[in-house]
C-alpha cells in the first residue's frame, strides 16, 4: 500500500498557538489524515517543536536561561494544547532530538559533497563587547525602508520587509546596545540557484499543490533565486559538521524541515523498527505539508531544492497553505494581545465547535475571518439547530415510541432515497477530502444533517404512530440510520462529538476504527441505543456577553506612571510650515513644525504611507517637544509627532477647536 506522511509545520518552542495556527497549519491534515486512517491508508501524521534560532536563544540570553529551558518549558504545553484540540499526531518529536542533529549534519555532507553547499567569506556585524557576531534577531535599529526604529536583523515589524543585519542604519546589538562592527567571517551557502530549472518543472507538474501555493512559488522561481547562507554565528543550533566550523550553527530553517523526517525516524524507533521510516521518505511514498501561507518560500521551493540535492529523498506530493485568520475583522497580534490562543479558548469551550468552525468558514486558499458573532451564530443555527436538533430528535422518538429498539422496517420510496443520500454523501464526503477540499466535505455532511431534518419532518412519525405505526418505524429506522452515517463521517471533523453519537447509538467499537465504508452500514433493527443526550447546549443571547468576554480577553493596560512623570513630557500643538520626502526613505516624512514660542523645529516622522507633504502641510498637530533629538537618514528629528494607529493606518492627533502653536497639551 502506497504509504503516506502527513506534517504540520513545526511551531516554534517558545510560545503558544493562537487560532491562526490551528486554522492553517494543525487542523486540515488532521482532518486529512483522520480520514486517511479510516479508508485504511498507511498514512502517518508527524509533527515536532521547532527549538533554535534566533529568538529562542535572545530570550534565553536576556532571561539568562539556555534556550533549551525555554523549550523543554513550551514543548509540553504546546503538545497538549494541541492534543485537547483533537490533533491526532503519530509522533510530535523535538528538534533538539539527538537522532534530528544527526540526520540534520548527515543531509548537511551530503549536499556539501554533492557540491551544493559552498564556502563563502562575508562581513557580518560583531559586537566588540559582548564579543560575539550578531545574526538575525541578535541585531536592532534602523529599517532601511520605512525608518522604523526598532526593526530587527531579519525583518522589520513595521513594513514587513525582509532584511539581512547589515542592511540596519544605525544598528546596535539586541543584548547590550553597543554599536557592532563589521566583521569577515566565514559562512556556509546553499546553492538554491543550481535547482532554479527542476524547481519550475516540479512546480509546474504538480497536481495536488493548490493553486495559491503554486502561482507564489512560481512567481519567486521566476523572479531569479539566489542562493541561501545556512549557518550562523552562535552556539544554539546543530553545529557546522566541517572542521573549522566551531562556534558556528547550522541556519533554523535549514534544520527544521529535516525534522520532518527526524521525527519519523523517531516514530519508527519508538515502534522498534528503525528503518521503518524509508518507505515514506525514500520511495514512492506521498509526502503532504501542511503550512501557514507566510512560510510558502520555505516549504515550496527551499525545501525541496534541499531534498532535491541530496538525491536520496523523495520530493514533497503537495505543499498546502492558508491564507490569513483574522479576529474580528483585523489582523490578530500577540504583542497587541488581539488573538485567541488554543489554550484559552478550551478554558471555556469543547475543542469541536471552534474546530467546526474554522475548517467551514472559508476554504484554505481563501482569508477567513474569526467573529464570536458569526462563531455563536453557527454554533447556535448549525450545530445545535441541524446537526443537534436532528440526532436528539430521532434518538428522543426511538425512545418514546420504540423503547430505544431499531424497530423492524418496510422502506417506502421516500425511505429508500433517504437511504440513498446516505450512500451518496460517503462517497462525496470521501472524494472532497481526498481532494483536500475539507470545507466542501464538511459542507456535504452538514447538507445530509438538513436533508435527515427535512425528511422527518416531512414524515412526521410522531403523527404516523398514531395512525400508521409502521411508517412511523420506517421513518426512525431510517432515520437512524442517517445519525449513524453522520457520527461516522464527522470524525474527522468533529472527533469528540462523532464518539458521543457513536456510543449514544451503542455501537461499541470505537468511531475512529471503523472503516470509512462501514458509515452507510445500517445498524440493524433490534439495536439497543442509549440515553439521547443533547450534543449542543444552544447559547442563549443572555450568555453572550459572558461568551464574549472568555473568548477575547480585555488587554491589559500594562504598566502605570506616575503624574509627575507624565509631567515630563512636553506635548505641545505645532503647525507644519514644511513638509517633504526624504531620499531613500520610503516611509519617512520632513516636516518643519512651527511651536510658536519655542521655535520651529525639525522633525522626522514615519507616516509618509499615510500622508502625503501636501496633506500635512498647514496642519496644527500633537507633537511630543522635548524629546532627545536623533539623526534619522542625514536629517534631524528634534520633535516627535503624536498619530494615532489604527489597524491599517495611521491619523495624526488634530486639536478639535482654534489654538495658536506652542499651545500645551495637558
Ligand atoms: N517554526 C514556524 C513558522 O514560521 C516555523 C515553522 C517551521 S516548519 C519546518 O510558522
Ligand atoms: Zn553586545
Amino acid at each position: 500500500m502506497e504509504p503516506i506522511v502527513v506534517t504540520s509545520a513545526l511551531p516554534y518552542s517558545n510560545d503558544r498557538l493562537h487560532l491562526g495556527h490551528l486554522r492553517s497549519t494543525y487542523l486540515p491534515p488532521d482532518v486529512f489524515v483522520r480520514y486517511l486512517r479510516r479508508a485504511g491508508r498507511d498514512v502517518i501524521f508527524i509533527c515536532a517543536t521547532d527549538e533554535h534560532g534566533t529568538p529562542i536563544a535572545l530570550r534565553a540570553e536576556k532571561e539568562k536561561v539556555n534556550p533549551k529551558d525555554i523549550t523543554d518549558r513550551y514543548h509540553p504545553m504546546i503538545k497538549d494544547e494541541l492534543t485537547r484540540m483533537g490533533c491526532s499526531f503519530d509522533f510530535f518529536s523535538r528538534t533538539t532530538a539527538p537522532i534530528h542533529y544527526e540526520l540534520t549534519q548527515e543531509i548537511f555532507r551530503k549536499l556539501l559533497s554533492n557540491g551544493f553547499i559552498y564556502e563563502q567569506t562575508l562581513e557580518q556585524l560583531r559586537c566588540p563587547k559582548c564579543d560575539k557576531f550578531l545574526p538575525d534577531r541578535y541585531v536592532e535599529g534602523l529599517c532601511p525602508y520605512c525608518g522604523y526604529d526598532g526593526a530587527r536583523g531579519d525583518s522589520c515589524d513595521s513594513c514587513g520587509r525582509y532584511l539581512r543585519p547589515v542592511d540596519l542604519k544605525d544598528p546596535k546589538c539586541a543584548i547590550c546596545g553597543t554599536k557592532p562592527v563589521p566583521t569577515p567571517t566565514k559562512h556556509w551557502f546553499f546553492k538554491l540557484t543550481a535547482f532554479q530549472d527542476r524547481l519550475k518543472s516540479w512546480l509546474e507538474s504538480n497536481e495536488r499543490t493548490p493553486d495559491n501555493v503554486k502561482n507564489y512559488a512560481l512567481g519567486w522561481v521566476n523572479e531569479g533565486l539566489k542562493d541561501w547562507c545556512i549557518t550562523r554565528d552562535m552556539t544554539w543550533g546543530v553545529p557546522v559538521p566541517v572542521e573549522g566550523a566551531e562556534g558556528k550553527v547550522i541556519y533554523v530553517w535549514f534544520d527544521a524541515p529535516i525534522g520532518y523526517i527526524s521525527s519519523t525516524k523517531g516514530y519508527f524507533q519508538s515502534r522498534g523498527d528503525p528503518d521503518g521510516w524509508r518507505r515514506y521518505w525514500q520511495g514512492d511514498g506521498k509526502i503532504f505539508h501542511f503550512i501557514g501561507k507566510d512560510i510558502i518560500y520555505h516549504h515550496a521551493i527551499f525545501w525541496p531544492a534541499l531534498l532535491m540535492g541530496t538525491g536520496e529523498y523523495s520530493i514533497p506530493t503537495a505543499v498546502v497553505a492558508s491564507e490569513y485568520l483574522t479576529l474580528e475583522g483585523k489582523k490578530m497580534s500577540k504583542s497587541r494581545g488581539w488573538y485567541i490562543s488554543i489554550d484559552g479558548y478550551l478554558k471555556g469551550f469543547e475543542p469541536d465547535p471552534m474546530r467546526y468552525y474554522l475548517v467551514s468558514v472559508a476554504p484554505l486558499e481563501r482569508d477567513a475571518d474569526f467573529s464570536v458573532d458569526e462563531f455563536i451564530k453557527r454554533y447556535n443555527d448549525e450545530l445545535a439547530d441541524v446537526l443537534g436538533n436532528f440526532v436528539h430528535r430521532t434518538l428522543t422518538f426511538l425512545e418514546k415510541f420504540f423503547g430505544s429498539t431499531v424497530p423492524e422496517a418496510k422502506l417506502s420510496e421516500q425511505d429508500q432515497r433517504m437511504l440513498a443520500a446516505v450512500a451518496a454523501a460517503q462517497t462525496e464526503v470521501a472524494s472532497l477530502i481526498e481532494s483536500l477540499k475539507f470545507r466542501e466535505g464538511m459542507v456535504a455532511i452538514m447538507g445530509l444533517a438538513r436533508e435527515g431534518n427535512k425528511y422527518l419532518n416531512d414524515s412526521a412519525p410522531w403523527a404516523a404512530m398514531k395512525t400508521d405505526p409502521p411508517k412511523a418505524a420506517a421513518t426512525l429506522y431510517t432515520s437512524v440510520q442517517v445519525v449513524k452515517a453522520l457520527g461516522s463521517m464527522l470524525s474527522p471533523y468533529m472527533p469528540f462529538t462523532a464518539e458521543k453519537i457513536c456510543q449514544m447509538l451503542g455501537i461499541a467499537q470505537p468511531v475512529h476504527s471503523q472503516p470509512w465504508s462501514a458509515s452507510s452500514e445500517p445498524l440493524p433493527a433490534g439495536s439497543r441505543i442509549g440515553k439521547p443526550v443533547p450534543l449542543f447546549k444552544k447559547i442563549l443571547p443572555a450568555d453572550v456577553p459572558k461568551v464574549k468576554a472568555d473568548l477575547i480577553p480585555f488587554k491589559d493596560i500594562g504598566a502605570r506612571i506616575k503624574m509627575d512623570d507624565f509631567k515630563k513630557a512636553k506635548i505641545a500643538v505645532g503647525e507644519v510650515v514644511k513638509a517633504e520626502k526624504i531620499k531613500g526613505a520610503r516611509d519617512l516624512l520632513h516636516l518643519e513644525v512651527d511651536l510658536g514660542e519655542y521655535g520651529v523645529k525639525s522633525c522626522v516622522a514615519g507616516v509618509a504611507k499615510y500622508y502625503s507633504p501636501e496633506e500635512l502641510l498647514k496642519k496644527r498637530i500633537a507633537v511630543l517637544a522635548n524629546i532627545e533629538p536623533s539623526v534619522l537618514f542625514g536629517v534631524k528629528s528634534e520633535v516627535m509627532i503624536l498619530a494615532a494607529e489604527g489597524e491599517d493606518n495611521v491619523s495624526v492627533l488634530v486639536p478639535d477647536k482654534a489654538v495658536q502653536p506652542g499651545s500645551g497639551v495637558r
